[in-house]
């Protein structure tokens, strides 16, 4: 038997997913398992870092960080709970994971020497604060960095020709803007700054003790790599900052091995010789968790942020100019939109009314498809698809005291815009695989599946980002042994559907929402122009 572990640094909390492998073949479906999935909670688990929702928020809302020794203190608690729960750690094959994307940690030219010989006396956090050089690190969502962006933009030719080369037009949350204003604003830390990481190659880099690689996945949230060639694309990484080149880590692929597990995970927590797989960004990670390999798939996540992709062989870039396409770990590429307003929409109006989940589920089942007419443009915090700075909900024919249609609202609202923003990815679809914390909620996911007029689909492991990196270990491993799987294997069991835990569409719902998305697109459009 064979365990991996893929971990989730998510933007809220840290989720490992420990799964099992059994070697025989022929015996594929017996020998494998999810045998742990846990999460700690960043606010609740580590208080001493002041965070509200796993983040340090400004007061006009615009400026988002979180301190990156939070990140590495989870890490501890995480590994402490699987080995006191009884997870043989020695047993663990290979590590990889997943990350929250955009993010940037700034390292000081001490990381290196304190990387490699991490004390397993002391615990993390300590240790990686004094090789900071920046606490705080930029996340993704700071919206601060509106300038830097149209600098950026003029600077490689426009906005097309940056979307064309990277994947995306400039946006504010990517890591060349971010860049850009820290080296601007505060040039002498840039300068004490040796190297800059992703969180998911920082991470990956504290497993291994050493300077782990990015991926091509992560890479693409930077507007800094030529997706084709899966290189730093030079043009923007002088356009960016001075001197950058020398402080960004080396592009590998997805399922290169960064370095064997650091003798401070094995003497603390009893792991072996674990090969530490090259981490990457939470969406090309649930790509994998969801099993979509191949295309033909859409898969939406219902977390911090809400987010639709789909695995594409195009690298084309959205025409409409607010989607995404990032490289794929699996090969290829994947194309995504990001809404901002995911839980923490739902979390406001569940808040605003005194709700709990099971309270806010009740409301929205009390009331129709379609609410009458009433709808919300659920704009609580600054919205990514569209890129709006105002912060406020926009409501039609809504009440803003009647709890029950302010929830339907806010889920038809969030439903309604993936319908629209996905068009370029998938003009239809028939089948929809959902993961993140709000699929476990069937009138959510009924919801979607009228919106979309398609079958909803949950897969059994509740959080797909971690399971898809435990599943790039397994492959990355089998393939540094000499005995590579191809990802159809690989997937195999993890991400088959649950039988009957989604939605189906329903045809008179389906045909209410078909007739409303028109209206919803000019109230968005209004929202826009306001
Ligand atoms: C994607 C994005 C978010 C973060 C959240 O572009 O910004 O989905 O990755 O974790």
């Amino acid at each position: 038997m064979a365990l991996y572990i893929g971990f989730d640094s998510s933007t809220q909390s840290l989720t490992a997913t420990v799964i099992e492998v059994e070697d025989a073949a022929g015996r594929r479906e017996a020998g494998r398992r999810v045998v742990a999935e846990h999460t700690v909670v960043f606010d609740e688990a580590l208080p001493e870092f002041g965070t509200l929702r796993g983040v340090h928020t400004s007061s006009d809302g615009r400026t988002v960080t979180a301190p990156a020794a939070m990140w590495v203190a989870a890490l501890d608690v995480m590994l402490a709970h699987l080995r006191d729960t009884g997870i043989d750690l020695a047993a663990v094959r290979a590590v990889s994971g997943s990350a929250q994307q955009h993010g940037s940690v700034y390292l000081s030219a001490a990381a290196p020497r304190t990387l490699a010989a991490l004390d397993p006396a002391r615990p993390l956090a300590p240790q990686i604060a004094g090789v900071l050089a920046r606490p705080e690190a930029p996340v993704w969502l700071d919206c601060s960095t509106s300038g830097e962006c149209r600098e950026l933009t003029t600077a490689v030719g426009g906005a097309e020709a940056l979307a064309t080369l990277t994947g995306s037009r400039a946006y504010e949350r990517f890591t060349a803007a971010q860049i850009r204003k820290f080296a601007a604003t505060d040039p002498e830390r840039y300068a004490a700054t040796t190297r800059i990481h992703l969180v998911s190659s920082f991470m990956a880099s504290v497993l291994c003790g050493g300077d782990a690689p990015i991926d091509p996945g992560d890479a693409s949230g930077t507007n800094l790599m030529d997706l084709v060639r899966r290189e730093w694309w030079p043009l923007a990484i002088e356009a960016t900052a001075p001197d950058l080149a020398r402080r960004l880590p080396a592009i590998r692929d997805s399922w290169s091995v960064a370095g064997t597990i650091a003798p401070y995970f094995r003497q603390r927590f009893g792991f072996g010789e674990a090969k530490v797989v090259t981490w990457s960004g939470d969406n090309p990670c649930a790509l994998i968790g969801l099993g979509l390999v191949e295309e033909g798939r859409l898969g939406i996540s219902l977390g911090t942020s809400d987010t639709v992709f789909a695995a594409t062989l195009r690298p084309g870039p959205d025409p409409g100019g607010s989607g995404h396409v990032f490289a794929s770990p699996a090969g290829g590429y994947m194309a995504l939109t990001c809404f901002a307003n995911g839980s923490l929409a739902r979390e406001r109006v569940r808040d605003a009314y005194g709700l709990d989940w099971a309270g806010f589920s009740r409301l929205l089942e009390s009331t129709p498809p379609g609410n009458g007419g009433a709808l919300m443009v659920p704009w609580f915090v600054p919205e990514i698809t569209p890129t709006v700075d105002v912060r406020g909900p926009i409501r039609a024919d809504l009440d803003p005291e009647d709890a029950a249609r302010n929830v339907r609202a806010v889920v038809e609202g969030q439903a309604m815009s993936m319908r629209l923003h996905s068009q370029w990815i998938a003009p239809s679809v028939t089948t929809i695989r959902a993961t993140g914390g709000a699929a476990a909620n069937r009138a959510i996911l009924q919801v979607l599946a009228d919106v979309f007029d398609a079958e909803v689909v949950r897969i059994a492991p509740p959080n797909a980002a971690s399971l898809g990196a435990a599943l790039r270990a397994f492959h990355a491993d089998r393939r540094a042994d000499g005995a590579p799987i191809a990802w159809t294997d690989a997937i195999a069991v993890f991400t088959d559907p649950i039988p009957d835990a989604g939605a189906r569409p329903r045809a008179d719902a389906a045909e209410k929402y078909a007739a409303l998305l028109p209206r919803y697109a000019h109230l968005l459009e209004s929202g826009i122009r306001w």
